[in-house]
């Protein structure tokens, strides 16, 4: 057995590597070590040791041959047809984005099989979690046997608060990769991460470091750069639309080269997204009420040591059987509660057939804990209004630099929520960080609480006008 040294780190005394190898019957792995020994990028390593040096032509040879069976690795890897989901819609949409799909996960495999430094980015709710869960999962699946994936130390996963990726994000991920040295360039992935112009300037600053993977199902509005990148992808560039969930893109992405079985993630992303696929069992509501509840507060399971949260933290919990359905239950019956203490605090507003209520979400919030984060919690409100009303609604709730807008199935579109969050940056651009969604969900990050209070009246007169006219 050969290999070539991959990916080295760089580290003060031991330097660390990984190195591809190859055991000429086909079989290919990535294998970590530590040495003593200095070793170049493209050296031969021959039993843990060097055995060549990594300049002329038989190190182009080597590199040729490792590329060619990670190659022939992937290739044996892939599906040839997309999972069968029991829903004809998806089923097509699926087909559709095969080609991309399958293209995304080469790319993902390459990365992986050469060690090099890939990190995971994922929005902090159920959705953007259980893609992050899926993609972890197949990682796994397909490196059976093949040692230490769960340890694999240039391997890292992010929970992002938001969806933008801004310069902070990337100066950050930068930095991350530095003490690397990789034959492969080091690979980001970005699930749920939404189509804001603020994340251009992120965009812009990783493109020499990084090769992106994009998996998404926001509307593609603005002049988001994302969409030309070469592995974007969202449902929207295939007549589907955003009730296809990222967690469900990231579970058909690992499905299309492992055998894991993500299927309860994918629903939780569906019930937690409130898709039009959601199919709500409770063994999926509950997995998405937990997912919400750490993704908005990883201290419930990390004792909040830096309010990151992993798959291998997310997988542990689920271990623990007792521990993730109490979980479960208190963050069912927390939301619950904040929605009737949000009742007799709503203000409505008339709007033809439809009701807009207002509501100043730091009324309700337990200041101790970051559970129900706004976005969560209107969601919530707005399916109790529902149920009393017994027809469609708007809520717009607000807690400091935050206002969240959820209009229920029926009447989104009309409101015209999406147009609303692009109106508003442009009247109000200064002084707002960020705003967009769904048809039913937008979110805005104000730069601060001076003029907040117009903002909202905006708003409300702007839904009034739409659901009127
Ligand atoms: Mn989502």
């Amino acid at each position: 057995m050969y290999g070539i040294v991959s990916c080295i780190k760089h580290r003060p005394n031991l330097d660390f590597y990984y190195v591809t190898a190859d055991d000429g019957n086909g079989g290919l792995s990535t294998i970590e070590l530590e040495s003593p020994l200095k070793m170049e990028l493209g050296e031969m390593v021959a039993d843990g040791a060097a055995a060549g040096p990594a300049d002329g032509k038989n190190a182009l040879l080597r590199k040729k041959l490792i590329e060619k069976a990670i190659a022939r690795k992937i290739e044996s890897a892939l599906k040839e047809t997309p999972p069968a989901s029991g829903v004809n819609e998806l089923d097509k949409l699926n087909r559709k984005m095969w080609p991309e799909i399958t293209k995304g996960a080469s790319l993902l495999l390459k990365k992986f099989l050469a060690g090099a430094p890939i990190v995971v980015r994922f929005h902090n709710d159920a959705d953007g979690s259980s893609g992050a869960y899926s993609i972890y999962k197949g990682l796994k699946d397909f490196s059976e046997g093949n040692g230490r994936m769960e340890k694999r130390i240039n391997l890292f996963w992010i929970m992002n608060r938001g969806v933008i990726y801004g310069k902070e994000e990337a100066n950050y991920d930068i930095m991350l990769i530095n003490a690397y040295e990789s034959q492969e360039k080091p690979l980001i992935v970005l699930i749920d991460f939404g189509t804001s112009e603020k994340s251009n300037e992120g965009i812009k600053s990783i493109g020499r470091y990084f090769d992106i993977l994009w998996l998404d199902h926001h509307p593609m509005t603005g002049n988001f750069e994302g969409k030309s990148l070469e592995y974007y992808m969202n449902p929207w560039m295939f007549g589907g639309s955003s009730d296809y969930t990222a967690g469900l893109l990231s579970s058909v992405l690992a499905k299309s080269f492992s055998n894991a079985d993500t299927t309860i993630f994918k629903d939780a992303s569906l019930i937690g997204d409130y898709s039009k696929y959601a199919n709500p069992y409770k063994e999926a509501q509950d997995l998405s009420a937990l997912l919400d509840l750490i993704t908005s507060d990883a201290s419930f399971v990390n004792s909040g040591r830096n309010g990151n949260l992993t798959p291998y933290e997310i997988e542990q919990l689920l271990q623990d059987k007792t521990r993730s359905s109490e979980l479960a239950m208190y963050a069912n019956v927390r939301v619950a509660e904040a929605a009737d203490e949000a009742i007799p605090l709503l203000k409505e507003n008339n709007a033809g057939r439809h009701s807009i209520y207002t509501l100043d979400y730091g009324n309700v919030k337990e200041k101790q804990s970051r559970y129900p984060l706004l976005g969560r919690f209107s969601s919530k409100l707005l399916e109790k209004l529902e149920k009393e009303n017994g027809r469609g609604c708007i809520v717009v709730c607000h807690v400091g630099n935050f206002i969240s807008i959820r209009a229920s199935r029926d009447v989104g579109e009309e409101a015209g929520l999406v147009q609303l969050a692009g109106a508003l940056l442009e009247r109000y651009g200064s002084r707002i960080d960020s705003a967009g969604g769904h048809k039913n969900a937008v979110g805005i990050k104000l730069s601060g609480e001076a003029g907040k209070n117009e903002i909202l009246r905006q708003i409300v007169a702007m839904i009034r006008k739409n659901l009127a006219g």
